[in-house]
């Protein structure tokens, strides 16, 4: 998968060359490269904000070298007529999904890390201030996938932060980056439930026994005991993920617990 990322704080990027993604940077599974939007700027002041239309506190990103980083970074569009020139252009030719960090956009989720883990190029636009000017967004939108994205339910400064939690989620489920492909399928949201709590040695700690189930080497009982800890955890924690199971998805054990 190839990234590009536009900041102005390429800096932050710096943590994506440890641990597991800086291992598929190293081997070719990813494909990322962090780009300084002020090399778009052609002012001595590099300048990227003005004053917000319509008045209103804080900065807006300028939309010029927001649309000429854009332009730089997605392909030119194929010829009108769809004559393809050569192979090579016609495979770059695809333009890549734009994604913006925003606290504004649509919710992400691991099915869009799912989503996203399937698509050959990445693109992300880091909004600082109050944003980008939207014109940026809605002309990227005659030529390419645009989808402005949202962590939750709380305002950051700038995409920057985003832009490494969304990258987490989505290089984590690419093909060879996982040692282990069975841990995609337990883990909390893999099935709409959280995952049930985990242990190991010692036995005994400091007065706190594992559970004798998960110890009795008894695999039915053990499922079993894992299905129930998870619905009861989604129950306490997450009640609106428990209403979003479909109903066929819960056995008559299931109800009872
Ligand atoms: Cl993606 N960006 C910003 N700036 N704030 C956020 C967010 C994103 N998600 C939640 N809050």
């Amino acid at each position: 998968m190839r990234v590009d990322i536009v900041s102005i704080f390429p800096e932050y990027f710096a943590p994506l060359d440890l641990s597991l993604i800086g291992k598929a940077r190293a081997n070719g599974t990813l494909r990322l490269a962090v780009h300084d939007l002020r090399a778009w700027t052609h002012d001595v002041h590099r300048t990227v904000d003005d004053t917000p239309y319509g008045g209103g506190p804080g900065m807006v990103m300028r939309p010029e070298p927001w649309g000429e980083a854009l332009e730089a970074l997605a392909p030119a569009e194929p010829a009108p007529d769809g004559t393809i020139r050569d192979r090579a252009a016609s495979e770059a030719a695809v333009p890549p999904r734009l994604l913006v960090p925003s606290p504004a956009g649509v919710r992400f989720t691991q099915a869009m890390a799912h989503e996203l883990a399937a698509e050959p190029h990445l693109l992300f636009a880091c909004g600082r201030y109050e944003g980008i000017d939207q014109r940026v967004l809605d002309h990227a939108a005659t030529r390419m996938r645009v989808t402005e994205v949202s962590l939750g339910d709380y305002v950051l400064f700038g995409g920057e932060v985003a832009v490494l939690v969304i990258l987490e989620a989505v290089t984590r489920l690419l093909p060879g980056v996982l040692g282990n492909a069975g841990s995609l399928d337990e883990e909390s949201h893999a099935h709409g439930l959280l995952e049930a709590p985990m242990y190991t040695k010692p036995a005994t700690w400091r007065g706190h026994e594992v559970p004798e189930v998960l110890r009795s080497g008894d695999h039915g009982r053990i499922a079993r005991w894992r299905r129930d800890e998870a619905l009861l955890r989604t129950a306490a924690r997450r009640p609106d993920m428990l209403a979003a199971l479909p109903p066929e998805s819960l056995d008559k054990r299931d109800r009872a617990a």
